[in-house]
């Protein structure tokens, strides 16, 4: 199997710590979206979504989600459990990830996205036509980080972990949405203490350094 991927970009890093965890190893393949390899005749044939992480199996199955791609490899090597194994912790998990990827990592992306001068015409990621900006957008964004951040920050307050009090998929997420933060200046950890603790303790993890 391939993994197509990006070592800077916040999704594909997901799926790279993920498996770090889990200490699977498969062929990586690296792409720069700046340079637009993922729009490319040949990728676009892999993924028609333009899209990183996309993972190609070896009968030809394309997974182009990156949870979609942890829950795979999750399914077939079970320990160490990231994603939850009674019924309670796979929903209080799944809550956390839905939670960090709508308010968290969404947000964010919608700031840079309308923001970023690179983007000026590429506004929503992935093989679309041109997309413009739109600055409210960014300005909109900005407002639900900091909502994010603040509630994220309470939850910290009492909680080592962000779901089931231990490390699971959720920290992972978490952590890759306060590093992308940093992208808008937008990052939470001089003003927010408990997830400085939580980010600086998730920090030792080697798998972090994926
Ligand atoms: N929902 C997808 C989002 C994937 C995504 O947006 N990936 C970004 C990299 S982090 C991408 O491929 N961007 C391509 C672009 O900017 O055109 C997932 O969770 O994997």
């Amino acid at each position: 199997m391939k993994l197509y991927e990006m070592r800077q970009a916040p999704n594909p890093r997901r799926v790279r710590i993920f498996l770090a965890e889990k200490a699977i190893e498969i062929e990586k393949i690296e792409m720069n979206i700046q340079a637009g390899d993922h729009r490319t005749p040949e990728f676009l044939a892999i993924n028609p979504r333009g899209l990183l992480p996309t993972l190609v199996l070896d009968d030809g199955t394309v997974l182009d989600e990156s949870m979609a791609i942890c829950r795979y490899f999750e399914a077939l090597q079970t320990e160490p459990n990231l994603m939850g194994k009674t019924p309670v912790e796979i929903a209080q998990i799944e809550q956390w990830q839905r939670r960090i990827e709508f308010d968290g990592l969404s947000s964010i992306a919608s700031v840079y996205r309308n923001s970023s001068t690179f983007f000026a015409n590429r506004a929503v990621p992935g093989n679309l036509p041109d997309t413009v900006q739109i600055p409210a957008l960014a300005e909109r964004g900005k407002l639900q980080t900091q909502h994010f951040f603040e509630y994220l920050d309470a939850h910290l307050s009492k909680s080592a972990f962000i779901a089931c009090e231990r490390f699971t998929v959720a920290d992972i997420t978490a952590f890759v949405c306060t590093d992308f933060s940093r992208w808008v200046k937008l990052s939470p950890l001089e003003a927010f203490t408990n997830i400085k603790r939580w980010y600086d303790a998730i920090s030792l993890r080697p798998s972090i350094k994926a």
